[in-house]
């Protein structure tokens, strides 16, 4: 399988995030695409190719244009303060507050933010457009009849909703190019998300949708990020209703219980029948992942490629989290590879 790659992840490299009161170095670092690259490269999966420019026309069909421009020009506005270090947001439009937009770069940073970790930089803007473009040349090759490719997306996009940012994304990579697919002739298209954290951005923009099937697996919000979202009664809204799967499991379920709910979700994904399959590949499931409380070892990665590969559709695999950096790239390469062994 073929794998898109552009060096302008590098771009976004946060200087810190606030964790447990803290300023400590980001875990989604540059660092994290090097090694997957480096194993992509290793066990000679297929070919690397670079991105091609589509534009900003794909990302406005998922994201709002506010919010678009707002990502454009934050940093011009926020270092024309006189400001140089990362800009984060310090305030939510919570609750009873009103939800007016606000004039200032530090209030618009604030409404269009989901939480504080996700550092808005020198480099984002260019970083997020390459890495939508490195989803949709991904999606460019399964229109032109490949079997599979694998979009290697940083930083990743799958808590990036309609209109706003967090949890270490900006553009929802996956849903871009599940939308260029569905406006490029595919008439239904599914979207799995294996990421330890449910995909709160992804469902967000399909939720009334019947067109495009969200299915995530994931800690229970009841304690795990982005606790706001992702609970197994959201099963979509309006024409949406019976398109949106949500499978919680309790931090710490082991692993056979996270395959059981693997099987649900292809169940799902077959009665769908879909002519398009995205996978939101996080590979924080891992045992040793410092932000999350899965189980899967690096083999069992292997058995989720092979497992995905048996649903028989066209796959695009994105990117999303997994933040043990040392094993970030076996653990993907395993995906990739347990696919290409089935298919
Ligand atoms: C948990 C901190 C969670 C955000 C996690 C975003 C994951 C993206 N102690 N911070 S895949
Ligand atoms: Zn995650």
């Amino acid at each position: 399988m073929l794998t898109v790659y552009s060096d302008s992840h590098r771009l976004q490299n946060g200087r810190a995030e606030l964790i447990d009161g803290t300023l400590k170095p980001c875990f989604e670092n540059p660092s994290r695409a090097d090694m997957v690259l480096t194993e992509v490269r290793a066990r000679e999966l297929g070919d690397i190719i670079s991105p091609r420019a589509h534009g900003l026309d794909p990302i406005l069909r998922v994201h709002d244009a506010g919010y678009v421009g707002f990502l454009q020009t934050a940093w011009e506005r926020w270092t024309a303060m006189g400001r140089d270090y990362d800009a984060l947001p310090k305030m939510w439009q919570i609750r009873r507050l009103r939800e007016a937009i606000p004039e200032h770069v530090e209030g618009q940073l604030c409404y269009y933010s989901m939480d504080c970790g996700t550092p808005l930089t020198a480099g984002t803007w260019p970083a997020i457009t390459a890495a939508a473009d490195v989803a949709l040349t991904g999606a460019d090759r399964l229109l032109m009849g490949d079997r599979a490719a694998f979009a290697l997306t940083r930083p990743p996009g799958h808590h990036a909703a309609r209109d706003y940012c967090g949890g270490y994304c900006f553009f929802n990579n996956a849903a871009i190019a599940a939308q260029s697919l569905r406006d490029r002739g595919c008439q239904r298209v599914a979207i799995l998300d294996v990421d330890y954290h449910h995909g709160n951005g992804t469902q967000d923009i399909f939720y009334d949708r019947s067109d495009v099937l969200f299915l995530s697996i994931h800690g229970d919000p009841r304690t795990e990020y982005p606790f706001f979202l992702g609970f197994a009664d959201e099963k979509g809204e309006g024409a949406g209703l019976g398109y949106n799967y949500n499978f919680p499991l309790p931090a710490g379920a082991s692993v056979s219980n996270w395959f059981v709910a693997l099987d649900c979700a292809l169940e799902q994904i077959d009665r769908f029948a879909p002519d398009a399959l995205v996978v939101s590949l996080g590979v924080d499931t891992f045992r040793g992942d410092p932000i999350s409380k899965f189980q899967l070892d690096s083999p069992d990665f292997v058995t989720l490629g092979s497992r995905l590969a048996s649903a028989g559709v066209p796959t695009l695999f994105c990117l999303e989290g997994g933040y043990a950096v040392d094993p970030i790239g076996v653990n993907v390469a395993n995906v990739l590879a347990g696919f290409n062994a089935r298919s």
